[in-house]
């Protein structure tokens, strides 16, 4: 059932720690709720910046576009190697911002990499990049996340199907859908290696998710989340409806995605690694403010605060 977004107390009554107008319930809900999204997809005229008008027509339809090529092979090349370096450094391995993988020893997640590494610093501020972001928001912006999800061979393990707004509005306090995320290829992502998989026209629907946020709960969600993630009916609907694309693509394509995108990714029993860089970069005008649905606010490692 999808309800047509309204201003209104939480869909449930709400505890008194809820605040009073929340357009995206999610988490300790009772029952299923699809709400139509209220935020545009493309927030101006953009008229200034690298995607051309058919590009951004396919992007409010299906919620992404892929750019192939978005990064040379050189560049690819220093990028590699610098994540290379990065899973052999001691120091990096034990930070609080790098996720070990739950079924091994191999590095799952590096989160904050562009305060990290020069390169990425470099990198996140390159025109390709963040003139299609605000190209997109119809703003200046900044980063509200940077990782390397490494997916190496044989036990790269996989993302549940989810919504990064869903997760970021009850967890990290996002006001709005005005968010885009750009995730680059840096090996070959295949059909078989795990490859982003995006329902493409899901941004459209919010889609509540069951569960209350326990604390601390990105101690376990980024390892393998659980809590922000559909019930199976809700997903079997948007499948249903929109069927699921596999974003495959050589290493240097990217995936441009709408914050609110049902996506998700297989493991990878294959040799092949599928490492890929997602930068996140969210408008200015669209500030992280507290948590609507969770104890406490993640750290700003995951979700950047007071840029
Ligand atoms: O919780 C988050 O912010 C992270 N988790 C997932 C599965 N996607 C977005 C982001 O990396
Ligand atoms: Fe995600």
């Amino acid at each position: 059932m999808t309800v047509p977004s309204i201003d209104r107390g939480t869909a449930d009554g709400g505890a008194a720690n809820r605040r009073s107008v929340d357009a995206y319930p999610t988490r300790h809900l009772s029952g299923v709720l699809h709400v139509e999204r209220r935020d545009p997809v493309v927030w101006a005229d953009a008229s200034e910046g690298p995607m051309a008008p058919d590009e951004l027509r396919d992007y409010r339809r299906d919620g992404f576009v892929t750019v192939d090529p978005l990064l040379e092979a050189g560049e690819v090349a220093l990028l590699r190697a610098e994540l290379a370096r990065l899973c052999d450094d001691p120091a990096v391995r034990a930070d609080e911002r790098t996720i070990i993988e739950p079924d091994s020893e191999a590095v799952r997640s590096i989160f904050e990499i562009h305060r990290i590494s020069p390169l990425l610093r470099e990198l996140v501020a390159d025109p390709r990049l963040v003139g299609r972001a605000r190209q997109i928001l119809g703003s200046d912006v900044y980063i509200h996340q940077s990782r390397a999800n490494l997916k190496p061979g044989f036990d790269g393990s996989g993302f549940y199907w989810h919504s990064d707004f869903e997760t970021w509005h009850a967890e990290d306090g996002m006001p709005a859908m005005r968010a885009v995320s750009i995730s680059i290829a840096l090996t070959e992502n295949h059909v078989h290696n795990g490859a982003l998989m995006i329902m493409p026209g899901s941004h459209h629907t919010f889609v509540a998710c069951p569960g209350e946020t326990p604390h601390g709960h990105y101690r376990t969600s980024l390892r393998r989340q659980e809590i922000g993630t559909p019930d199976p009916d809700s997903l079997t609907e948007l499948a249903d409806r929109h069927g699921i694309a596999v974003l495959t693509g050589p290493a240097g394509s990217a995936t441009v995605f709408d914050s609110n995108c049902m996506h998700g990714s297989a493991e990878n029993i294959t040799p092949y690694p599928r490492s890929n860089l997602f930068i996140v970069y969210n408008s200015v005008h669209n500030a992280l403010t507290d948590p609507y649905a969770a104890p406490e606010p993640r750290p700003d490692f995951i979700a950047a605060r007071g840029r």
